[in-house]
């Protein structure tokens, strides 16, 4: 019985690295946000990451707590957009503005397809960019989830402070991330992606792709790096296994 029920989605079930990838003169690639991943996107992240069905409702409240009538949201990272459309259902029908942003054409293809499928809410803006580059103003709420791991660890801090310069005094920052930690959390790991279906194979060589565009900090680096970033304090709200949430408050 899997652990993570990913019959809800409409997209395809993940069979990316069911096939041996190695020999007949293909090798592992680093793995890239893609078509062919968007298009198999909710399946692949409920069935990878512990707690991902808790975390994006409950970025959703949070985010709502802090967001005023009128006020800006960003989604840095967007992917399909499943924090934007958690923050859309927390706030009703609030008048806000998300600015969902992600660079892969492929995924923010299918964001917007998504999106105008279930009615094209416009308090959304979809832009296609590189957070380090993205412009940032007047947040009251922003949202990094499973996103700053992609990033080289030198971009990480300036990022962060530029996120908290945009941030409003009463506003929040929510962080979710895979942590490093010990052998016990990441066998652990390994047996949740395995009751989810995942071969030893796919596993295996979905972690080689991941190795070079994927570096994971612990707990005890992000709470100092948002400290250092300018944030007066910062929690963890949720930890499932080896992957946490964070909220950061400028004040
Ligand atoms: C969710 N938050 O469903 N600039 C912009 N986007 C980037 C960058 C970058 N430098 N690097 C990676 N991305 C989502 C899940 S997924 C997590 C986030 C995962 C984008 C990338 O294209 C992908 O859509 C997303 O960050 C990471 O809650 O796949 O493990």
């Amino acid at each position: 019985m899997p652990i993570v029920n990913a019959d809800k989605t409409t997209t395809e079930r993940d069979r990316l690295f069911a096939k041996s990838q190695s020999g007949g003169g293909r090798d592992l690639v680093d793995f890239v946000f893609d078509d062919r991943v968007a298009q198999v996107f909710p399946d692949m992240i409920r069935r990878s990451v512990p707690g991902y069905e808790v975390v994006v409702p409950l970025t959703g409240l949070i985010a709502s707590k802090h967001l005023p009538a009128g006020g800006r949201c960003y989604d840095l990272g967007c992917s399909l957009g499943a924090a934007t459309h958690a923050v859309l259902r927390s706030v009703a029908d609030m008048p806000c503005e998300i600015v969902a942003v992600d660079n892969s054409a492929a995924m923010l293809r299918k964001a917007r397809a998504i999106h105008a499928k279930t009615g094209g809410d416009d308090r959304v803006r979809w832009l296609q960019a590189d957070v380090r580059e993205a412009p940032l103003e007047n947040a009251a709420v922003v949202v990094l989830n499973y996103t700053l791991q992609f990033l080289p660890r030198q971009d990480r801090l300036p990022l962060l402070r530029r996120i908290r310069a945009a941030l409003a005094d009463s506003g929040v920052l929510v962080l979710a991330e895979k942590l490093a930690a010990d052998e016990h959390f990441q066998d652990l790991h390994l047996r949740f992606k395995r009751a989810n279906g995942y071969s030893d194979l796919e596993i295996a060589q979905k972690r080689d792709a991941l190795e070079n565009v994927m570096r994971i900090d612990s707990e005890a680096v992000h709470l100092e790096r948002l400290r250092e970033a300018g944030f007066a304090r910062a929690t963890v709200w949720f930890r499932c296994l080896n992957w946490g949430a964070f909220a950061a408050w400028p004040q």
